[in-house]
């Protein structure tokens, strides 16, 4: 059908929550039910901004806090073309993080500096400790309060397989809804 466009379905999520596991099969699911369907993630690494940011998480190199904000967002940027050219040829792309990890990855980090100034606290691993994926989780939760975007929380606690089920039947719904909406509203 002409017009007839993919949906953007983005997962997130704290550290471990099976993200990249439910993407995987959740494109799979898709292709299998005669869809087309892709798979992005972000950071994505093999470009030169995302090879930065994969030194940078792997703590081979150091950046500073502002800067690698901003390249994680240059990261999502350098995709923006492509991403519009295949939701517009009618691909539904299933993106393992996108900006929302950005910001409340970012906004965890700067409560954390905050915090450790306070109590001459700093040394943790990069993100990897609970209390940062906990003000991670709550900034989440601040984001889910946008009603323009189709928020969906799914309890990542269960096995693997009920929960891609409920991620699927999610997503043939929001794919049947994404054709009634204009690309355009994704970027405004
Ligand atoms: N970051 C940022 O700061 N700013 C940004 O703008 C963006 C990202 C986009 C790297 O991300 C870091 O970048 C991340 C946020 C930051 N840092 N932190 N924290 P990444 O996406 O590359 O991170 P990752 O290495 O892929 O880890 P992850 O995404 O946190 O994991 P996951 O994808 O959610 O989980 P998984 O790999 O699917 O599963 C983990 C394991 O659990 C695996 O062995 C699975 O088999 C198992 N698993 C999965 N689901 C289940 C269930 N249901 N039951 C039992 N076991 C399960
Ligand atoms: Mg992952």
């Amino acid at each position: 059908m002409a017009g007839r466009r993919g949906a953007l379905i983005v997962l997130e999520g704290v550290d471990r929550a099976g993200k990249s596991t439910q993407s995987r099969k959740l494109v799979s699911a898709l292709c299998a039910a005669g869809h087309r369907a892709e798979l992005l993630r972000f950071p994505e690494r093999s470009t030169e901004i995302g090879k930065l940011l994969s030194s940078y998480l792997e703590k081979k190199s150091e950046v500073e806090d502002h800067s690698v904000h901003l390249l994680f967002s240059a990261n999502r940027w350098e995709h923006v073309p492509l991403i519009k050219e295949k939701l517009s040829q009618g691909v539904t792309l299933v993106v393992d993080r996108y900006a929302f990890s950005g910001v409340a990855f970012t906004s965890a980090k700067e409560v954390r500096l905050a915090e450790a100034a306070k109590r001459g606290e700093f040394g943790h691993e990069r993100y990897e400790n609970g209390s940062f994926q906990k003000r991670a989780l709550q900034s989440f939760g601040q984001l889910m309060g946008d009603k323009t975007l189709n928020w969906r929380v799914v309890d990542a606690s269960r096995s693997i397989e009920d929960v891609h089920k409920e991620i699927h039947e999610l997503c043939e719904d929001t794919i049947q809804a994404a054709m009634h909406r204009p690309l355009e509203e994704l970027w405004t």
